[in-house]
C-alpha cells in the first residue's frame, strides 16, 4: 500500500514539474515577443531566470493574486533586484493573474504600466519598488523582511539578484546586515549565469569564492547545479522554506545559462540587453513550443515573423 502511495505522489510531482516547465517555456516565448515588439529590452537574463520565477510564483509563494496589496501583510513578497530582467517577471505576473495578458504587448511603450525597468508610479500590480539601478533591491527586501518580523507576520520575503549585480558594494552591506541580525524570513536567489553587460562576470570583476563569501556573512547557502532544471529549482526552494525561521537568511546560488535554451543565445553576454530581430525571433520561437498560447500579438506582425 505504501509503495503504491509513494508511486502516486512521485507521479504527481513529475506531473507538476511538467506543468511548471510548460509555463516556463511560454514565459520564454513572451520574453522574446515582448523584446522584439519593443525593439529593446533584456532577453538574456530573463531567459536564464525564467525557471526560478515560474517555480516561485506558480508553486512556492503564499500569494493572493489578483488582490495585490502593496504592503504584503499576511502573504509572501518578492523583490526583483535585477530589475532589467522584468520581461520574464511581467510575463509571470500576468500569467499568474496579477494583470491582463494583453498588457504584455505594451512593454516599454509610452504610458504603459510595463516600463523597461519596474516602477511603482504606473501602479502595476505585483511591483512594490522601482528597481533597475542595481544593488538596491536586496536592501529593500531585507527591510521588508525585518518589517514582517517586527509585525510578527510569519511570511517570507524572496528576492532575486543578478551575479553581475553582486559586484555592487551596497549588496554586501545588505548581506552582512541580514546575516548579523538573523533575518531568517528572507530567501534570496542569485541568477548565477556568469554573464553581465560587458562580458563574463569572472572576467569583468571576479566574485571570488561566492558560496564562501555568503557563508562567512552567516547565511545558509544552497547551491543548485542546474538552475534551468525545474526539478532542481523547485527542490531547492522547498528545502529553503524548511530552513527558514531558524536564525539565518538563506541564499540559493542558481547556476543558470544566459539565453537558455536558445542555441544562438546560450552563455553569450551579447544577449544581455539586445532584442532579437525578425529572423532571430523566428529561429528562437522555433525552439520553444507554444505551450499555453502567446499573448495577443497583432496578426500582421505575427504573420510577418512566422511566415518565411
Ligand atoms: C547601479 C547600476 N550600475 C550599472 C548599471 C548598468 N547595468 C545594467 S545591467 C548590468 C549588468 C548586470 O549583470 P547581471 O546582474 O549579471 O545581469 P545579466 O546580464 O545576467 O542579466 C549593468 C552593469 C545599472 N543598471 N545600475
Ligand atoms: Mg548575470
Amino acid at each position: 500500500m505504501e509503495a503504491v502511495l509513494e508511486e502516486k505522489s512521485t507521479d504527481q510531482a513529475a506531473q507538476r514539474i511538467h506543468q511548471l516547465e510548460q509555463i516556463a517555456t511560454q514565459v520564454r516565448r513572451d520574453v522574446l515577443w515582448m523584446t522584439y515588439l519593443a525593439r529593446s529590452g533584456h532577453p538574456g537574463g530573463s531567459l536564464s531566470a525564467a525557471d526560478f520565477l515560474v517555480a516561485l510564483y506558480f508553486d512556492v509563494m503564499d500569494i493572493h493574486p489578483p488582490h495585490f496589496q502593496m504592503d504584503s501583510i499576511g502573504e509572501d513578497a518578492f523583490i526583483l533586484s535585477n530589475g532589467h530582467i522584468c520581461p520574464a517577471w511581467y510575463s509571470v505576473l500576468a500569467r499568474r493573474g496579477y494583470f491582463p495578458l494583453e498588457e504584455l504587448a505594451t512593454f516599454r511603450r509610452i504610458h504603459s504600466r510595463l516600463q523597461g525597468h519596474p516602477a511603482t508610479l504606473e501602479g502595476l500590480p505585483g511591483v512594490r519598488i522601482a528597481t533597475g539601478s542595481l544593488g538596491q533591491g536586496l536592501s529593500v527586501a531585507v527591510g521588508l523582511a525585518l518589517g514582517k518580523r517586527l509585525r510578527k507576520d510569519p511570511h517570507i520575503v524572496y528576492c532575486m539578484v543578478g551575479d553581475g549585480e553582486l559586484q555592487e558594494g551596497q549588496i554586501w552591506e545588505a548581506i552582512a546586515f541580514a546575516g548579523h541580525y538573523q533575518i531568517d524570513n528572507l530567501i534570496v536567489a542569485v541568477d548565477w549565469n556568469n554573464q553581465q553587460i560587458d562580458g563574463q562576470v569572472e572576467h569583468v570583476m571576479s566574485l571570488g569564492d561566492l558560496p564562501a563569501r555568503w557563508r562567512a556573512l552567516r547565511w545558509t547557502v544552497i547551491e543548485v547545479a542546474e538552475g534551468n532544471q525545474m526539478a532542481q529549482v523547485l527542490q531547492a526552494l522547498y528545502q529553503a522554506r524548511t530552513l527558514a525561521f531558524q536564525g539565518k537568511p538563506i541564499v540559493l546560488l542558481l547556476r543558470t545559462h544566459m539565453g537558455y535554451p536558445i542555441d544562438f543565445m546560450l552563455d553569450n553576454h551579447r544577449w544581455h540587453g539586445v532584442p532579437p530581430n525578425r529572423e532571430q525571433l523566428r529561429a528562437a520561437l522555433a525552439q520553444l513550443p507554444e505551450t499555453l498560447g502567446d499573448f495577443p500579438i497583432p496578426e500582421t506582425i505575427r504573420q510577418e515573423v512566422l511566415s518565411q
